[in-house]
């Protein structure tokens, strides 16, 4: 039996399971080398441990690596139904909170190695944590698709760690009760944005008012594989502050609260890197540890790969 230690945790809502052991060696070299040697040459392995019957579409992966530079506490490669993720700010969440179950990292900052760049964690306690995201940025604002069965669509395409459709005019409503709804609604703009702009958008936003008059925002977030994001997303986050950002509309150290489709809350804030119009995203939340355990995969059983779509 092939064994897979894993530890899972949920930050607001949306479930992570980080690969501590087991997992395939992709060699030594930078994350994005061994995202792509994942992609390529273990692809079974992402979907054994993220897919049906071990788990979920709604499951990210996080590959726990050996940091391509020493200073780095650790490496990681996201995962999800689909394939492999740029970054994920749920995600690095819950791995530091991971990280800090094991005992491998203590309260205070510390550098992470994604496949798309260095991002920062800050630990302020056993849950709580702020991820510094890679530099973000709108790359197209207002512009409009037609998608069929809606009719024109207006949003902003933003990258935040993952490339985004933002919408902010639309008549629907945010609420869990409604995802089926909101789904195919997102599914068909991604399709739309996918046909008319050559930037690969995977996710995409719909934004609404909050729940909660203390957040700014609540929003909608789908992921690739068509699973709805749980918790505000923290890449999504990031694009949404850098939206904000570019038109004007939140100024270096304020604070934006966004809240989730379930109600769960990011906090995020931008710093300008002096680029136009680039900021550098923090974003804050909380995980938990929900599970550790050994997935075992059996060598007989003819869906030891997981379900793959
Ligand atoms: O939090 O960035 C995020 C994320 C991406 C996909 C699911 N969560």
């Amino acid at each position: 039996m092939q064994q897979i230690h894993v530890i899972d945790s949920h930050t607001g809502g949306e479930p992570t399971r980080v690969v501590v052991t087991g997992g395939p060696f992709l060699g030594t070299g930078p994350m994005a080398e061994r995202a792509e040697a994942l992609r390529q040459r273990f692809d079974t392995f992402r979907s054994c441990v993220v897919n049906e019957p071990r788990g979920s579409d709604v499951l990210v992966g996080a590959l726990l690596c050996e940091p391509h530079d020493p200073a780095s506490a650790a490496g990681v490669i996201f995962f999800n139904n689909v394939g492999v993720l740029g970054m994920c700010g749920h995600g690095t969440i819950g791995l530091a909170v991971t990280l800090a179950h094991l005992g491998r990292i203590r309260p205070g900052e510390h550098r992470l190695e994604t496949t798309v760049g260095p991002v920062s964690v800050a630990l302020h306690d056993g849950h709580r944590v702020t991820v510094r995201n890679v530099p973000s940025y709108r790359r197209h604002a207002h512009v409009t698709v037609n998608v069929p069965g809606l009719g024109p669509v207006t949003g902003d395409i933003a990258w935040g760690g993952n490339w985004f459709f933002l919408v902010k005019e639309h008549p629907e409503e945010i609420r869990v009760g409604n995802v089926d709804r909101l789904t195919d609604v997102a599914w068909r703009i991604r399709q739309a944005v996918n046909a008319a702009f050559p930037e690969p958008v995977d996710h995409v936003e719909l934004f609404g008012p909050p729940a909660d008059a203390a957040n700014h925002s609540r929003n909608f977030v789908l992921c690739p594989g068509k699973a709805y994001d749980r918790s505000p997303c923290g890449t999504g986050t990031s694009a949404k502050l850098a939206c904000l950002f570019a038109d004007g509309k939140l100024a270096p150290g304020e604070v934006w609260r966004q809240e989730s489709v379930t109600g769960s809350v990011f906090e995020g804030t931008v710093e300008p890197t002096g680029e136009p119009g680039v900021v550098v995203p923090s974003i804050t939340g909380t995980a938990y540890i929900t599970a550790e355990a050994t997935l075992l995969v059996d060598p007989t059983d003819p869906l030891r790969d997981g379900i793959r779509g």
